[in-house]
C-alpha cells in the first residue's frame, strides 16, 4: 500500500495553473490575487500572463467563476485552478444565493473534471472582514496558491500510480493533465467533451 501526500518540492517548471478572478469587490479580489501570485512566484512559478505557466481569467462576479473554471479545466492544460472571489453580505438575500451557487459550482467542476479547483472565495459579513483576510492581517490568497501547489503534487502522484488506462477500465471520468502543452485527448471522456458527439 502507499501513502500519498502533496509536496512543495516538485519541479516548478512543469506546473501550469489558471486563476479565475471575480471583478466584484475587486478591492479585495485584487489583493487576493497579489497574495496568490506572491506564493506561486516564491515557489518558482513564472506568473507572467504572457508566459506559459499561469493563465488569468477575469469574470464579472463570483457567480460566473464556476462556468469559466469548468471551461478551463476541460482544456486539460492545468494542474490546478484557483478561484478567487469576495462575497460580502449586504442588505439583500443575494449574498446567500451567490455563496451557495459558487461553492456548489466549484465543487462540481473539480469533481466532474478531476482537476483540483481551489475554493478561494471569501464570504464575509463586512468589507472590513474581507480586507483583513486579503492582506491587512493575513492574505488568504497565499494559502489558496499553496493549496493549489499541494493538490497539483498530490494528484500528479496518484495519476502516476494509477494512470489513465486504469480509470478508463473502470469507466471513471477524470482528466489527466497532459505532460506537454497539448490539450488532453477527450475522446475517451465523451460525456465531458464539449465537442458534438
Ligand atoms: N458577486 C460577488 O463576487 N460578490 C458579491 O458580494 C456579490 N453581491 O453581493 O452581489 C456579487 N454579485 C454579483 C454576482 O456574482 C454576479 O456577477 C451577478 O449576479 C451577474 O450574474
Amino acid at each position: 500500500m502507499a501513502t500519498f501526500e502533496g509536496t512543495f518540492t516538485q519541479d516548478p517548471s512543469l506546473l501550469r495553473f489558471a486563476i479565475v478572478i471575480g471583478r466584484f469587490n475587486d478591492l479585495v479580489t485584487g489583493k487576493l490575487l497579489s497574495g496568490c501570485q506572491d506564493c506561486l512566484k516564491r515557489h518558482g512559478i513564472n506568473i507572467d500572463p504572457n508566459g506559459t505557466q499561469v493563465d488569468y481569467a477575469w469574470v464579472p462576479g463570483s457567480f460566473e467563476v464556476p462556468l469559466v473554471a469548468r471551461q478551463l479545466a476541460l482544456s486539460g492544460r492545468y494542474n490546478a485552478i484557483i478561484c478567487l472571489g469576495a462575497v460580502i453580505r449586504g442588505q439583500t438575500p443575494h449574498f446567500d444565493y451567490v455563496c451557495a451557487e459558487v461553492t456548489k459550482g466549484i465543487a462540481a467542476v473539480s469533481f466532474q473534471t478531476g482537476v483540483p479547483v481551489i475554493l478561494g472565495i471569501l464570504t464575509t459579513d463586512t468589507m472590513q472582514q474581507a480586507l483583513e483576510r486579503a492582506g491587512i492581517k493575513s492574505n488568504l490568497g497565499w494559502n489558496y496558491a499553496l493549496n493549489a501547489l499541494e493538490m497539483a503534487s498530490l494528484m500528479g502522484q496518484i495519476q502516476q500510480q494509477f494512470p489513465l488506462s486504469t480509470y478508463a477500465e473502470h469507466n471513471i471520468t477524470a482528466l489527466p493533465v497532459s505532460s506537454n502543452n497539448n490539450q488532453v485527448n477527450l475522446e475517451s471522456f465523451s460525456e465531458l467533451s464539449d465537442e458534438p458527439q
